[in-house]
């Protein structure tokens, strides 16, 4: 099949204030699992709609913490993948303002974006849910390695990582600086996200809404495929060397 990818660096170079919406497809070549891949996502092992529902966290939450002790504060260990790094790269040049995420693995801060929107919040910050005592990521790390349940040293009530669980709000700044990103944008690309968890998924529409051009590249099908100007159901490995070596021939970005 053949994918054009041109067009996709068309787009983004004739921009003026382009965005990205990536969600966890991206980092799947990082070696992190996403929600919705058939064989190897997380909900082939566990369910996620459970474990990170929050009502599901209060009443059993070494469910949680079992999973978290795999999945999340290993973390540490994960390298950006091509897609992180050459969001970076392009905002370093000025062609992506901004990078609004539905990840909290901080894959795009590693890669050095700036000013990245995690809308479903981040475990770098954890918080005791009665007496609000803060705990850093490597704290929070050892309290799950050593017991089944993280506990606050002040009050032993549970220990909360900052992330956005089913049946909690999103952060109101993050959220209204999500939208007000998307707003001022005439580009938004889409990139490893099944856009079907909202309010990330109102993007594209509001994207469409105001008139903006709307790329989607991810491997399975969403439901705004027909409505963006450009979609490649492609594999986002092959889509970043790609697109590289575009910009690269463009001399848009380095040689090396
Ligand atoms: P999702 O619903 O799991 O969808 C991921 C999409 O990525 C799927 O449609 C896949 O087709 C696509 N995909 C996976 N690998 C590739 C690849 N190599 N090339 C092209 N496409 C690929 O994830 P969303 O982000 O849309 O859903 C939002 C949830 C997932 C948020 O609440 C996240 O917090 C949550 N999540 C985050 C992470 C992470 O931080 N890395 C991991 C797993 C889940």
């Amino acid at each position: 099949m053949h994918y054009d990818v041109n067009k996709v660096a068309d787009l983004i170079c004739n921009s003026k204030h382009a965005v990205a919406l990536t969600g966890a497809g991206i980092s799947t070549l990082s070696g992190i699992p996403d929600f919705r891949s058939p064989a190897t996502g997380l909900w082939s092992r566990f369910s996620a709609e459970t474990i990170f529902r929050i009502d599901h966290f209060y009443s059993q939450p070494e469910d949680f913490f079992s999973f978290a002790k795999e999945f999340i504060y290993t973390l540490a260990d994960a390298k950006p993948s091509i897609i992180h790094n050459l969001l970076s790269l392009l905002q370093s040049k000025g062609l992506i303002r901004r990078v609004i995420t539905q990840n909290i693995d901080t894959l795009h801060q590693k890669a050095g974006s700036q000013g990245v929107l995690e809308l479903h919040g981040s475990p770098l910050k954890n918080y005791c849910v009665r007496c609000e005592s803060c705990y850093s990521f490597d704290e929070m790390r050892t309290k799950i390695n050593r017991d089944t349940i993280a506990r606050c040293d002040k009050c032993q009530n549970i220990v909360k990582p900052d992330i956005i669980f089913f049946g909690e709000l999103l952060h109101e700044n993050v959220l209204q600086a999500a939208f007000n990103e998307t707003e001022k944008s005439d580009c938004c690309i889409v990139l490893g996200s099944s856009l079907v968890v909202y309010p990330a998924a109102s993007i594209p529409d509001m994207i469409k809404r105001n008139g903006a051009k709307l790329i989607i590249v991810n491997r399975d099908r969403t439901p705004y495929d027909s409505r963006a100007d450009i979609t490649l159901n492609m594999d986002l490995q092959s889509f970043g060397e790609e697109l590289i070596d575009i910009l690269k021939k463009r001399n848009i970005i380095g040689a090396s």
